[in-house]
């Protein structure tokens, strides 16, 4: 078939091949949650619908790419992690990165309801993402800490900003400034002291957030080993851990 003389605009577009052997995050974060959990009513701190409608978005992203061996979810933000070797969309960054998003947007608004089911959806939530490649297992790990020291710093202070709110009575910016300077064990104190609540027997997903991995389980009815992904509640940090799920850093599809 002879070429049109507008083919040569095929040239402009650029090539955005993502490095082999790199380990491929993409994190997805709602833009302005701030005002959308606001205005939808989201419970402060923490929305259990708001989580387990995060958490059956990012499901459905992994039920599409087989490749993502682990996700990692807290407050409005996913993280996917695409195994080392995947050629996936000839590993295509822009491509990788839009398919993941739309799809986790597009399953947000999907599944909406059946989380939120006396909360009507008052404007279409959309989310940005980025595209990180970690060479190492330790940087991939220690990106994965990060995230989840992130949770802990961010939902300790919540959770102690909101009692001295709610219960506590103080306004918001009394609570604020309550709270400058103290250290963890301080507000681990005044959440003790003050509105007895020992902060470990918090629901651990507010804790750790929700990682997402694939587990080969046994099905007693088909009498076989079945793949599903479960939803775990554990601590990045600890060695335990990749010791416990090897499938993670093991690359295999
Ligand atoms: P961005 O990401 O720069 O567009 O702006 P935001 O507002 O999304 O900021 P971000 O992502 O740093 O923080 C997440 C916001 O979402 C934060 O204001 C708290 C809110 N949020 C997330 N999950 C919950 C929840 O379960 N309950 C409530 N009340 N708020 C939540
Ligand atoms: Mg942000
Ligand atoms: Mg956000
Ligand atoms: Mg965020
Ligand atoms: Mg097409």
């Amino acid at each position: 078939m002879a070429k049109s003389k507008f083919e040569y605009v095929r040239n402009f577009e650029s090539e955005d091949r993502l490095l082999p052997n790199c380990w491929i995050v993409i994190r997805i974060d709602g833009k302005n949650f701030h005002k959308y959990s606001s205005k939808h009513n989201f419970k402060k701190p923490n929305d259990l619908r708001a989580l387990h409608l995060m958490n059956r978005s990012a499901l459905c992203v992994m039920k599409e790419y087989k490749d993502i061996v682990l996700s990692y979810g807290e407050s409005d933000e996913y993280s996917f992690v695409f195994r080392k070797e995947t050629e996936l969309h000839n590993r295509r960054g822009s491509k990788l990165l839009t398919q993941v998003t739309s799809l986790f947007s597009s399953s947000y608004v999907f599944h909406w309801r059946n989380y939120f089911n006396d909360q009507s959806m008052l404007y279409p939530p959309f989310f940005d993402g980025r595209v990180v490649l970690y060479p190492t297992d330790e940087n991939l790990k220690d990106y994965l800490c990060w995230r989840q020291v992130d949770t802990h710093i961010n939902n300790l202070y919540n959770t102690v900003f909101w009692n001295l709110v709610q219960k506590g009575n103080l306004t918001n910016r009394e609570a604020q400034e309550r709270l400058i300077g103290t250290f963890s064990s301080d507000k681990n104190e005044i959440l003790f002291s003050e509105f007895g609540i020992n902060y470990n027997n918090e629901p651990i997903i507010f804790r750790k957030g929700t990682i997402l991995l694939r587990k080969k389980i046994n099905n007693p009815f088909k009498k076989k080993l079945e793949q599903v992904i479960l939803p775990i509640y554990e601590d990045m940090m600890h060695d335990e851990f990749w010791l416990k799920h090897p499938e993670i850093l093991s690359n295999k599809p």
